[in-house]
């Protein structure tokens, strides 16, 4: 055993107020915000931090950004929501949203304050935000920033309002417990260091799940020694949905999936080209296809009026996928062209920086691209990129909506009473918080709402552990059961690994990589990935169900020979849950809500007589199934 590191592990017990599972943008945002209101409250909480990662760079924004997506400036929050609802298919939560948009200024202003470069117009170089400086848009909600140390900055105010000794970096939460005495309610966390050989517990009157998205559930495009390369961040595989899923949260809109079209191979986002170089793109022949044909998501039986007025991200891709199909490819982003129009008013000074500022657009936040253009020897100026869609993410924090259902404000007119039930952000699941990716049904947070949110679920949870403060939690699990639980694939790996003589050849145990290529399989080809451009139908996601239950019962038999392959195991473990969640919101919704990020083709148009309504799911741990159900959607903002 010592040969491989293990014995038993340490065991750290610690008992706080309130827990946040996470270090991204929403965590961050949770960090900084939460004392503020114990203090204003005179309350002395206990607060804890938890990352899988160094909170500097951990998360969707490790990389950097060079934009900030939501910042609503001279706009309206109500309009925030009709651009919201517009992208997103007419099926938001309005309240989540609205929030979202009244406050996502005051933590951009944040930002700046604590150092980040926001671009100014002319003449407002030294002026701030705060101070009525006009930033560059580059969008109407979009500003642009010099972005590579943006986590950074952020995770320092989060470190400097919680203090280091209230952070526990490098430790992966595996499992929510529910309360002994009520299980509808959540009392601790267990997890283990990736560093160390230690299992962590933590008891707690609430906590913040916010554990970002699920990237690696399908099959990638990236193959060979590019396996890895994806735009949303690795690291982040479906922990918050199966967390919560597994300790009986209502989730929300997990049929919701973002496929961004971004650069081939390098997955270098595109909203900067599009709307700030204003770059077009073309096809094989040059065509600019998506003037040409625009007329396509027109057609009302298909598309209902959606495909009048400004066509939302998954309808573009539409387009473009049509354009593909129809062997019209490759797809190019044609950068020359666009760089020319704007040169032409410039003094080759500034073209010259123009030139830079296309490197660092990606050198802020997606330095592989980077290299792309560097081995492949384009110049932006002179050779266009291929621009491709990639394989589908589950998110709520960017173009897509999937997540939790959460409670929300109660001071908007006309929100239905059961939108809110006590506490602001906080799930069906008594004590159980989430914002940012975790959060349904509000998609277009992105960096800056998501650390809002993270705001406004602090302030919730400091009223919840103060109303609860003479609470004692008590976990339903013993310590023991979650040891055995947690390091079940180690074990194995003890006990079969010299039944053969090739370390990862065993028929007593699979390894997390070969387990993930399965899930990604199947993923991939069943449930509308790249193999089959998107599309599905009420068999094959038959077909997909049983693998996916197969799947489950086998991933108990992961091995873990190492400290690494253990965080791999559960990794893929919260990504089956989280893939099985999608697959069955899928197979219940009867219609295509959004062409161009997957097609039902068995329903493949809109419809909004049967089907414009949220789809909410629940999970049962013990007995493995999902209870799902429509949910009336709500207008409030005209
Ligand atoms: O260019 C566990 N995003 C963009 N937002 C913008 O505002 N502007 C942009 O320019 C954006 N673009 C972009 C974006 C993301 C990426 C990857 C690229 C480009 C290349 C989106 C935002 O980044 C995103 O919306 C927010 O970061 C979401 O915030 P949050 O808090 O929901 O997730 P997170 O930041 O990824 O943090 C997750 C944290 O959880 C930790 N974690 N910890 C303990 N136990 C576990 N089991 C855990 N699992 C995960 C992670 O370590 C992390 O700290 S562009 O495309 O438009
Ligand atoms: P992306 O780089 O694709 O993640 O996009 C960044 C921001 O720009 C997001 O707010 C997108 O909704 C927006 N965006 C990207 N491409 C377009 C486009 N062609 N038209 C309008 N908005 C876009």
């Amino acid at each position: 055993m010592a040969e491989f590191g293990f014995g038993n592990p340490e065991i750290v017990e610690e008992e706080v107020d309130v827990l946040i599972i996470g270090g991204g943008m929403a965590a961050c945002g949770a960090a900084f915000e939460i004392g503020q209101w114990a203090k204003a409250a005179g309350a002395n909480l206990k607060i804890k931090l938890v990352d899988k990662a160094a909170l500097s760079r951990s998360g969707a924004v490790a990389q950097g950004l060079s934009a900030i997506n939501t910042y609503c400036g001279e706009n309206d929050p109500s309009d925030y929501v009709r651009y919201v609802r517009n992208d997103l298919m007419g099926i938001i939560r309005e309240d989540l949203v609205y929030d979202v948009g009244r406050h996502v200024d005051d933590s951009v202003h944040n930002f700046e304050d604590w150092g980040l470069p926001i671009w100014k117009q002319p003449g407002d170089e030294d002026k701030s935000l705060r101070a009525g400086g006009k930033p560059v848009r580059s969008g109407k909600w979009q500003i642009m920033i010099n972005g590579e140390s943006y986590k950074w900055i952020v995770a320092e105010a989060a470190k400097k309002a919680l203090g280091m000794e209230n952070i526990q970096e490098r430790v992966f939460i595996v499992r929510l417990v529910t309360d002994k005495n009520d299980p509808s309610r959540v009392a601790a966390a267990a997890g283990f260091s990736v560093r160390e050989h230690k299992l962590y517990i933590y008891k707690f009157k609430c906590c913040l799940l916010v554990a970002g998205g699920a990237v690696n559930v399908f099959r990638p495009r990236s193959v060979g020694e590019g396996t890895g390369r994806a735009w949303y961040p690795v690291w982040n595989a479906g922990s918050t949905y199966a967390m919560a899923a597994e300790c009986g949260a209502e989730l929300t809109m997990m049929e919701n999936r973002f496929v961004p079209a971004r650069f081939k191979d390098g997955y270098g986002p595109v909203g900067a080209w599009f709307l700030l170089f204003k770059a077009k793109v073309m096809n094989g022949f040059g065509e600019d296809y998506s003037t040409l044909r625009a007329d396509i998501i027109k057609d009302e039986k298909r598309f209902g009026k959606y495909g009048h007025g400004v066509p939302g991200t998954c309808l573009r891709n539409h387009i473009m996928l049509e354009e593909m199909l129809a062997g019209r490819g490759p797809i190019y982003m044609d950068t020359p062209t666009a760089m020319q129009k704007l040169a032409e008013k410039m003094t080759p000074k500034e073209v010259k920086h123009l030139e830079a500022e296309a490197w660092e657009d990606f050198l802020d936040m997606t330095i592989g691209q980077c290299g792309i253009w560097a081995g492949e020897n384009i110049e932006p100026e002179k050779t266009p990129s291929e621009i491709m869609p990639t394989e589908p993410y589950l998110l709520g924090s960017h173009s897509g909506c999937a997540g939790i259902w959460v409670s929300g404000p109660t001071d908007l007119p006309g929100v239905p009473e059961e939108w809110s039930w006590g506490y602001r952000s906080m799930t069906t699941v008594k004590g159980l918080f989430t914002a940012g990716d975790g959060v349904g049904a509000s998609g277009h947070k992105f960096s800056s709402g998501s650390f809002t949110e993270g705001r406004i679920a602090a302030k919730a949870m400091v009223r919840f552990a103060l109303d609860n403060k003479d609470w004692k939690p008590e976990s339903s699990r013993t310590t023991a059961e979650l040891v055995e639980e947690i390091y079940r694939p180690v074990k194995t790996f003890l006990e079969h690994k010299d039944y053969t003589t090739a370390i990862d050849v065993n028929p007593h145990y699979i390894t997390p990589k070969m387990l993930q290529f399965r899930l990604q399989k199947l993923m991939d080809e069943y449930v509308a990935g790249v193999a089959t451009y998107y599309r599905t139908n009420g068999a094959m996601l038959k077909v997909a169900e049983k693998k996916l239950e197969m799947l489950k019962e086998d991933s108990l038999k992961m091995r873990a020979k190492d400290l690494h392959e253990l965080l791999r195991a559960w990794e893929n473990y919260h990504r089956i849950i989280a893939a099985e969640a999608h697959m069955k919101h899928i197979q219940f919704r009867e219609e295509t809500r959004y062409p161009g990020f997957y097609y039902r083709m068995d329903h493949n148009y809109i419809d909004d007589e049967n089907w414009k309504c949220f789809v909410n799911s629940r999970y049962d741990r013990n007995t493995k199934q999902w209870e799902i159900k429509k949910v009336p959607y709500v207008q409030l903002i005209k």
